[in-house]
């Protein structure tokens, strides 16, 4: 089993994105079942307030946003065309819309009564008022721009029209195999077809036979692993030796705030030990007296003094 932690829930399609990549990859990985919002009190000592799933973990190094977990893993796998910086402009811009705009185009076309029933069963009455509220509160405080519900359905058959336009006669988005385009379309997708059991995708066969291709992956070769473990995991590592660079970002050193620009702005704090290259990591003291890494992309994530 190798040392690679996913912290993710079920219903979570960022999370879907990165199994299907496990599957993809086969590399073997540790399955931490987190709750679908905060508080988690065993996942905040080490990704600080960051309040996104999924998030990742290798021993004391912790990735949080698939922007950095996809990095991992297409370093671990040996395919860096599974991490944005192994792809060309083009790619980077696919993957920059479908896993913003498009995602939340694709989710409000997903709300309805399959996917209540789906969440009433995924969670306890009252557990399940407090998501409604949680989620609520993350649509109000986006900074993502807003659109009705006629314009998210307009917009999810322009994308599925266009992936139907770019999957005539190949297998993958760009190329002659996955890379992280396919991934990042896969999921909020997965979500329409298997969690909302969406109609809107019989029109459009060869998406299907697409995604049909990325759900053949599965997820990989997974073992059960408790809060309490992971957390111990990095109590008991020290962080990889971090990147050499020549960079000498203003905050170097200085406590700040790292927080996501799009939605759920909750930030980290802690001491920036590195930025450059697309990559933010902080330092956190967690309870137990140790270090973790904390490592965030650049794009999407803001750093602050604190
Ligand atoms: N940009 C993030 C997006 C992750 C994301 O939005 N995850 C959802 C669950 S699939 C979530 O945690 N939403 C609640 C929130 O934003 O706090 C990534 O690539 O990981």
């Amino acid at each position: 089993m190798s040392d690679l932690i996913l912290h993710h829930y079920a219903l979570s399609p960022f999370s879907e994105k990165v199994r299907a990549m496990l599957g993809y990859t086969g590399l073997s990985w540790q399955s931490v079942t987190t709750d679908e919002m905060p508080p988690r009190p065993m996942l905040a000592p080490l990704a600080g307030g960051y309040r996104k799933i999924p998030v990742a973990q290798i021993g004391a190094d912790v990735f949080c946003d698939t922007r950095t977990i996809t990095r991992e893993i297409a370093r671990l796998a040996g395919k860096p065309e599974l991490a944005l910086e192994g792809v060309d402009d083009e790619v980077r811009a696919f993957v920059a819309e479908t896993d913003l705009t498009l995602f939340m185009a694709v989710m409000m076309s997903s709300v309805g009564l399959r996917v209540n029933i789906k969440l009433f069963r995924a969670m306890p009455f009252g557990q399940l008022l407090r998501f409604f509220k949680d989620r609520i509160h993350i649509g109000r405080t986006s900074n993502v721009p807003r659109m009705s519900l006629k314009e998210a359905r307009a917009k999810t058959r322009e994308h599925l029209a266009d992936m139907e336009a770019r999957l005539q006669g190949k297998d993958w988005l760009f190329g002659d195999k996955p890379c992280i385009a396919d991934f990042s379309a896969y999921h909020a997708l997965w979500f329409l077809r298997e969690v909302a059991e969406s109609k809107t995708l019989k029109d459009f066969p060869a998406v299907l036979a697409w995604m049909d291709r990325i759900k053949a992956f599965g997820h990989g070769e997974s073992a059960p692993l408790s809060q309490e473990a992971a957390l111990d995991k990095a109590r008991q590592s020290a962080p990889l030796a971090l990147p050499e660079s020549t960079l000498t970002p203003a905050l170097l050193g200085k406590t700040v705030q790292v927080a996501p620009t799009d939605y759920g702005q909750v930030p980290s704090k802690g001491e920036l030990v590195f930025q450059g290259d697309n990559r933010i990591v902080l330092a956190l003291a967690n309870a137990g007296g140790s270090t973790v890494h904390v490592h965030f992309p650049e794009a999407g994530f803001a750093v602050q003094s604190a």
